[in-house]
């Protein structure tokens, strides 16, 4: 068995939530944050039987887009306050991030 983790951005959770569940996968999203960004957005457990996880794969890549996103960076040095201005760098964010873990053992009890 596998766990499929993605991170993906929060505009997609509900298309990847009704594409997963419309093809009958059980999962847990929690709402996360974006180390990089600082921003909101979704990260999904998926336990799936190992053949399944390239159809999770798939799912989520037709679900999730990629997006273009500023973020505003300071320059490295110290300046008096008020005088620095960020320069807007510009990253592609999403579909989505994907680590698929083996699972040692699941359990319903
Ligand atoms: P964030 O950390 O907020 O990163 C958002 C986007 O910023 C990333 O998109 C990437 O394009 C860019 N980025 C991240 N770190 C960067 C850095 N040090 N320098 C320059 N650009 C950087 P994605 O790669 O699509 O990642 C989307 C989200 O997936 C991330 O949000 C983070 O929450 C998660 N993620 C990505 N890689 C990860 C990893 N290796 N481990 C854990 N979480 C990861």
């Amino acid at each position: 068995m596998k766990l499929v983790i993605a991170v993906i951005q929060d505009k997609d959770r509900r298309r990847a939530t009704d594409a997963l569940l419309e093809k009958g996968f059980k999962f847990t999203n929690v709402a996360s944050t974006g180390g990089f960004l600082r921003e909101g957005n979704v990260t999904f457990f998926v336990g799936v039987e190992d053949d399944q996880v390239d159809k999770v794969m798939e799912v989520l890549s037709a679900s999730c887009k990629a997006r273009e996103q500023f973020v505003n960076v300071f320059p490295p040095t110290i300046e008096p306050i008020g005088t620095c201005i960020p320069s807007p760098v510009r990253v592609m964010v999403g579909g989505a991030t994907v680590f698929v873990i083996s699972v040692d053992k699941y359990a319903r009890i």
